[in-house]
């Protein structure tokens, strides 16, 4: 964990070199076009163009909030000419039905309430809420993706339906694409459908799996996984698991299990523990995040289904909430729909 978890302050500096590394690397080679204009370095005004481009799924997937939002701070300031207290309360309601959930409101309201002097209109309101949201965004975002180690073990958790499996395949493309050598371990040992269902996402991404018969020890298949990219040289062993319940205590014990075999037999293994979270479900992702952090430790998530309809807000809750960073979100069920979380483009999308 400490690998990924450097002191705030060098994973500041090091942002940036590592947006140009490893992960960068599909996108310079022409695969993920867009996502190179998307990354923070990049203004605001560079915003990708065309109706398939993952800035407008983004963007289409929040329009709600989006709409709600503007549409909320118009009536704010119709009603209320200056910053008071009447205002910041219907201000305060706006939020929350964004899901921004009550502990970041009444820290966004705080914030907005010490700026109120530069405040005379619902734009200029819109422009300081999008300066504070970012500042939450931004203190999550920095996440290390040194995945140098090899092989580097990625153990991806969270309940079911999630979309777990399904980063795991679009994660494996990207890998796959940038030149590595992908292993995926077949963990979630539940239902045979599910073994499947990974085989066929391997497969779509140029991966190899390692997979057991149904109900087999999920520690033994994340173990022979790990020693089969060290048998074999490969990059990244990308592990799925099951996600019935997270409440309960079982599946926690599971997926410490799983943590501790294949640490017996690779060195600091896993070197991530990848937090998968449904952006649909609200406020319910924060206590799951809770839920899973305490039990694992997780190093960083993915917030999945910023496509459908998620209200954007749950996102700048978690942020502000967890000191976990946000590595990538799923804006769709496609291969390509997955991409490098920016917080630039999120409040972009967002208001
Ligand atoms: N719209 C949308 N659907 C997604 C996304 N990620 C996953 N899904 C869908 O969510 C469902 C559950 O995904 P799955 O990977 O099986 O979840 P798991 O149980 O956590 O492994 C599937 O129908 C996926 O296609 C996403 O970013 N957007
Ligand atoms: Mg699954």
């Amino acid at each position: 964990m400490k690998t990924f978890f450097r002191n705030k302050k060098k994973r500041k500096s090091e942002s940036k070199e590592n947006k140009s590394t490893v992960f960068k690397r599909a996108n310079t080679a022409g695969t993920f076009t867009e996502s190179a204009a998307h990354t923070s370095t990049s203004g605001l005004k560079e915003k990708p163009q065309g109706p398939s481009g993952f800035f407008e799924r983004l963007k289409s997937g929040l329009s709600k909030t989006r709409k709600s939002l503007a549409s909320g701070l118009e009536k704010i300031f119709s009603t209320n000419t200056c910053v008071d207290d009447e205002m910041l309360e219907a201000l305060e309601e706006l939020l929350i039905t964004a899901d921004m959930g009550v502990h970041t409101t009444i820290e966004l309201i705080e914030r907005i309430s010490k700026r109120s002097a530069e405040i005379s209109d619902a734009d200029r309101l819109k422009e300081v809420l999008r300066e504070e949201t970012l500042t939450f965004l931004e203190n999550a975002a920095e996440v290390s993706k040194d995945i140098n180690l090899k092989p580097c073990v990625i153990l991806v958790v969270g309940v079911n339906g999630t979309g777990k499996t399904t980063t795991i395949g679009k994660l494996a493309a990207q890998f796959s694409k940038e030149g590595r050598k992908v292993i995926v371990a077949a963990a979630d040992t539940f239902r045979a459908a599910a073994i499947e269902q990974l085989a066929i996402w391997a497969e779509r991404a140029g991966a190899h799996i390692v997979k057991h018969k149904e109900n087999a020890d999920p520690s033994a298949v994340a173990f022979d996984a790990v020693n089969a990219a060290i048998a074999r040289d490969a990059d990244v062993v990308l592990i799925d698991t099951a996600g019935r319940l997270h409440t309960r205590v079982n599946l926690m014990e599971e997926l410490k299990k799983i943590k501790r075999t294949v640490s017996k037999r690779c060195d600091g293994a896993p070197h991530r523990t990848v937090l998968v979270l449904d952006a649909t479900t609200g406020q319910n992702a924060l206590s799951q995040a809770k839920l899973f952090h305490e039990a694992l430790g997780i190093t960083d998530m993915v917030l999945t289904k910023l496509d459908g309809t998620a209200k954007g807000g749950i996102v700048v809750s978690i942020c502000n909430t967890l000191s976990i960073p946000i590595s990538y979100i799923g804006v769709g069920e496609k291969i390509e729909d997955l991409q490098e979380f920016d917080p630039k483009l999120f409040v972009d999308a967002l208001f």
